[in-house]
């Protein structure tokens, strides 16, 4: 049992302890080191307060013994031994269908559109898809506010178009997984509307109504509550105010959405992508959250329910009732786990889920999404190398998604440097060890759009946030700050061609793209040998001749050195070797640099003894 005289060592001996004081320094932007330092180890928890000048206090430590003290649970040791599955093989590609592919001329993505480019998606060597929702809402988030489970919004097809899309998709000997969003539903739910009627019916307590708001804030700003008359009683919504969280606590729900995922897979599909399922349990009294916590980390409540108490519960409960009898395969989207809980979450012995995402890696320290900076890939390559040395044995290799802005952009916005980036970081995702997830567009080595107007925005994020911050900034402040951040950099339509609106649709897309299509598109990146889409290409193909790159051991080579990342890949009698220049500058090589044969490389002819701007290569010694 841990006490407030518990050591700060004692804290990071514990696995739960040890992921929230890495993600505190993080969004405090203080070094790892400061608790490496076996004096800081010895300190009792009691100073932290005085330790962080009170950032964190008394009242917290209270929260952190609590939450520590819930999760007995330890880590096993890696076994070293992967066993083959096709999900360790696969390559996965995010659909964003809103954006894919418009059919019909209305503006919108639809599936009949992911059908017509399934051949564009198996020459890249694609595996499996990953289709954010599609089904039937009134798309207050995109679909991830669900009306009901068990239909395809209208503007997307029909269930038929769906059947037929699975049976194409498993034709070309491909897989696809749905998105699962069952930390909350819409409030146009069937559930939540009998549940606002009727406060006796048993879907009453299928949500968390109270008479009372806490002092829980909303992920896309303002409280986390809302009113609603009919009851005379308060909601709670962790996101926009149309996704009402669902009571997890209720057995009758559980079982309802067993059921319902039962159903997906008879008709066939492969798995599921768990939106935020690491949030579904919430502490049961709902406690006001700890206010020194809440303005360190932007939300109130958070520790909560980022690691709830029946977390692990209800999931192994979800395996056995729902995924398990179908072997699916499950990856749970899980912002704010580190690397020990992820190997609690994903350890084959536990029967939870199979991957998870982390995030830590898309932020660098004291930063958030929508403050202006720079990313240093030095931090990427820390974060890939802690995880690779001690994580969960496999994990999740993904850079980008439809909730940030397109990496390249936060990197380095020197368009001379685009493409180089852009194959740089599919090399780092392809042959690190992990199940690499590909989100639409990157393989092209999009940026972020070219937004001149809050009028050209539609992510309801942007928006809340645009209101709040204009009142206390000017537009062109507000706007600024929305632009480093918005989520819409990655939901414009996928561009095709140099057609009007890249080929997207012949109506008016959804939402307006930029002229980057003009030169950057499928269209012509498949004509021209050097184009990041051939990179791509010939990368993937790389990876599935190779096994080392699945299967074999990583070793990096002087870790330390900065702007270098380089590795190996061992595998039996096979050795491959990655050579990266995280800079835009010209680096020296390293000591052990290999000869060889190059078997990749985003310059077009060999380096001398020093490294290239963002120069990568995949050796073959
Ligand atoms: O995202 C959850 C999540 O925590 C974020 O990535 C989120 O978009 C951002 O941090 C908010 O500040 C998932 C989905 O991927 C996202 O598109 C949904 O909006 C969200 O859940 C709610 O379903
Ligand atoms: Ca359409």
């Amino acid at each position: 049992m841990l006490t407030h005289k518990s050591t700060l060592g004692d804290v990071l001996a514990h696995p739960l302890g040890r992921d929230i004081i890495h993600r505190l320094l993080l969004q405090m932007g203080v070094s790892r080191q400061t608790v490496d330092n076996p004096l800081v180890r010895q300190l009792p928890l009691s100073a932290l307060p005085t330790l962080t000048r009170g950032r964190l206090d008394g009242a917290f430590l209270d929260t952190l013994v609590t939450l520590l003290n819930g999760e007995t649970a330890r880590p096993g040791a890696p076994t070293g031994r992967y066993e083959p599955t096709w999900w360790k093989e696969a390559l996965f590609y995010q659909i964003y269908p809103k954006s894919f592919k418009d059919s019909n001329g209305d503006g919108i993505g639809d599936l009949p559109g992911i059908l017509e480019q399934l051949d564009y998606l198996q020459t890249l060597g694609v595996d499996a898809l990953w289709l954010s929702p599609i089904y039937d809402s009134p798309m207050a988030d995109n679909g991830y506010d669900i009306r009901d489970y068990r239909k395809i919004l209208a503007q997307y097809g029909t269930m038929a178009d769906f059947r037929e899309l699975l049976t194409e998709v498993h034709r070309r000997g491909m897989k696809l997984i749905m998105d699962l969003v069952i930390n909350h539903s819409s409030d146009e739910h069937p559930w939540f509307q009998e549940a606002l009627k009727d406060p006796a019916s048993p879907q009453s307590n299928y949500y968390l109504f109270r008479d009372q708001p806490n002092n829980w804030t909303s992920f896309f700003g303002g409280s986390a509550w809302r009113y609603f008359p009919q009851r005379n009683q308060w909601a709670l919504h962790l996101f926009a105010d149309k996704q009402m969280d669902l009571n997890w606590e209720e057995p009758a729900l559980r079982r309802e959405l067993h059921t319902m995922i039962r159903d997906w897979l008879e008709l066939g599909v492969d798995g599921f992508r768990l939106d935020v399922i690491n949030y579904i349990s919430k502490s049961a009294a709902l406690p006001d959250g700890n206010p020194a916590i809440g303005k360190l980390m932007g939300y109130f409540g958070i520790e909560h329910y980022f690691y709830g108490p029946h977390l692990h519960d209800h999931l192994r409960e979800l395996h056995q009732e729902a995924f398990a009898p179908y072997g699916a395969f499950t990856v749970g989207e899980t912002p704010g786990i580190g690397r020990q809980c992820a190997k609690l979450l994903t350890a084959k012995s536990r029967g939870e889920l199979d991957l998870v995402f982390p995030f830590d890696h898309l932020m660098v320290p004291g930063k958030d999404r929508f403050d202006e900076y720079r990313y240093d890939l030095n931090y990427l390559k820390n974060f890939y190398i802690e995880w690779m040395e001690d994580g969960p044995e496999w994990m999740a290799l993904f850079f980008e998604n439809h909730d940030n802005p397109r990496p390249i952009s936060v990197i380095d916005p020197d368009p001379a440097h685009r493409e180089h980036i852009a194959k740089l970081l599919a090399l780092i995702l392809l042959t690190l060890r992990g199940t690499t997830f590909l989100f639409q567009g990157q393989e092209l080595g999009l940026v972020n759009q070219n937004f001149t107007d809050i009028s050209q925005l539609r992510d309801v994020e942007s928006l809340n946030f645009y209101d709040q911050w204009r009142q206390t900034m000017d537009e062109a402040a507000a706007f600024r700050k929305v632009l480093n951040g918005t989520r819409d950099h990655a939901r414009t339509p996928m561009p095709w061609t140099d057609a009007i609106h890249g080929g997207f649709t012949t109506g008016i897309p959804w939402i307006p793209l930029d002229e980057d299509h003009k030169t950057c598109n499928a269209r012509a990146q498949l004509g021209k040998a050097d184009s990041v889409l051939n990179f791509y290409r010939q990368l993937i193909a790389l990876r599935k001749a190779h096994p080392a790159l699945i299967y074999g051991d990583v070793r990096f080579m002087d870790p330390l050195v900065r702007d270098r990342f380089n590795w190996q890949r061992i595998h039996g009698e096979e050795t491959l070797f990655v050579e990266c220049n995280l800079s835009n500058k010209p680096i020296r090589r390293s000591a052990f640099r290999p000869t060889g044969h190059c078997l990749l490389s985003n310059y077009p002819d060999e380096p001398a003894d020093r490294l290239r701007p963002y120069e990568a290569i995949l050796w073959k010694p």
